[in-house]
């Protein structure tokens, strides 16, 4: 695989009009999500969720790319299609997620690192060979009581770095996803110092890691007030200290930031992307990597029922709909 195809899977990740579909929830979280329609995440109700998703009529309206869970990319659609064929015979890229989680970083109570670099040469070999064309690992940083630490930082960036390498190695786009949490009562301008030092030591690794920053995406998290914080920034300030702190920290080099949605509304992350696009060009594409502001609403209408179906597929699509606008800042209010 030559650096040529690294940079053109990366760039197609982050076409413009479209985004990535984060579909790469493990069996746990799942089942969280489906604890809010009440019901057990049983492995066929998982598949005949995941078929909902991934046979919308018009997927690729919207969406460049999928990540896929481990079981997800071993199992067939309900028509009995590998569920990355079914995905690449639509014209999106299949992805996966290879992280093995989150576990506590030792002596720093509260904050946490990402498990997974043991045998993932191998596994990114073997998600490769099942059509992954692209990879995910999420770093987690929470904000408060001294957190994120500058240990916690470089641990996690470093961790990001290695991850980056094997996948680039393979031929293999690695979405590089640091999250800064929401949660806390820290406000928008704490956030932001987070955010800049979170991404710059993250870029720092990258570099000493020789990662080609045109062949990989960046997955992060806006610039938001903490959910608890009793001031709460609007979406013109957000899209302003989002953009501000990434024009700071971002090469120019790389393609595109595909944003996570964090736990924001769907309406509210849809508003924040549009308004970040408003703000005129960019060095890099500004995209949507959206898990539940995409999939919540639909998962709401379907609740597990097959009558159900054909109106979550419309709810589901009309979302991708939204977020596609807001990539050139065309959404509007009344497009809900
Ligand atoms: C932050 O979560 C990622 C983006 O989803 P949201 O837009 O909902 O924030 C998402 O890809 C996440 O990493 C996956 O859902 C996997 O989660 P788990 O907890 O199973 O690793």
């Amino acid at each position: 695989m030559s650096k040529q195809q690294l940079v053109e899977t990366a760039s197609a990740m982050v076409s413009r009009g479209k985004g990535i579909l984060a579909a790469d929830e493990s069996e746990k979280t799942l089942q969280s999500r489906f604890d809010g329609i009440g019901l057990e995440a049983t492995q066929d109700l998982r598949r005949a969720y995941r078929d909902l998703l991934f046979t919308t009529p018009g997927l690729e309206d919207f969406i460049s790319g999928v990540i896929l869970y481990d079981e997800t990319l071993r199992t067939r659609s309900l028509d009995d299609v590998q569920f990355p064929d079914l995905i690449a015979q639509q014209g999106i890229i299949p992805g996966a997620k290879v992280d093995t989680g989150l576990t506590g970083l030792a002596g720093f109570p509260g904050e946490q690192i990402t498990e997974g670099l043991d045998g993932l040469r191998e596994r990114v070999q073997t998600y490769r060979e099942l059509g992954a064309r692209f990879a995910k690992w999420r770093a987690v940083f929470a904000i408060g009581q001294g957190a994120p630490t500058r240990t916690c930082i470089q641990a996690n960036a470093q961790v990001l770095a290695r991850y980056a390498a094997i996948c680039q190695e393979a031929g293999v786009v690695p979405i590089v996803e640091p999250e800064i949490l929401m949660n806390g009562t820290h406000s928008i301008e704490e956030c932001e110092e987070a955010t800049e030092t979170t991404l710059s030591t993250v870029f720092y690794e990258l570099l000493a890691h020789r990662i080609l920053l045109e062949g990989i995406v960046v997955k992060p998290s806006m610039v938001l007030s903490g959910t608890e914080c009793p001031v709460q920034a609007g979406v013109e300030e957000v899209a302003e200290a989002t953009i501000r702190c990434f024009r700071r920290t971002i090469p120019a080099s790389v393609p595109g930031i595909a944003f996570l949605s964090g736990g924001q509304s769907p309406e509210l992350s849809t508003a924040h992307l549009n308004a970040m696009n408003l703000m005129g060009p960019q060095p890099w594409e500004i995209s949507f990597s959206y898990g539940r502001a995409l999939q919540d609403p639909a998962r709401a209408v379907w609740k597990g029922e097959e009558a159900n179906r054909k109106l979550a597929q419309e709810v589901f699509y009309h979302r991708t709909k939204c977020n596609g606008a807001a990539r050139f800042g065309k959404f509007s209010p009344e497009m809900e």
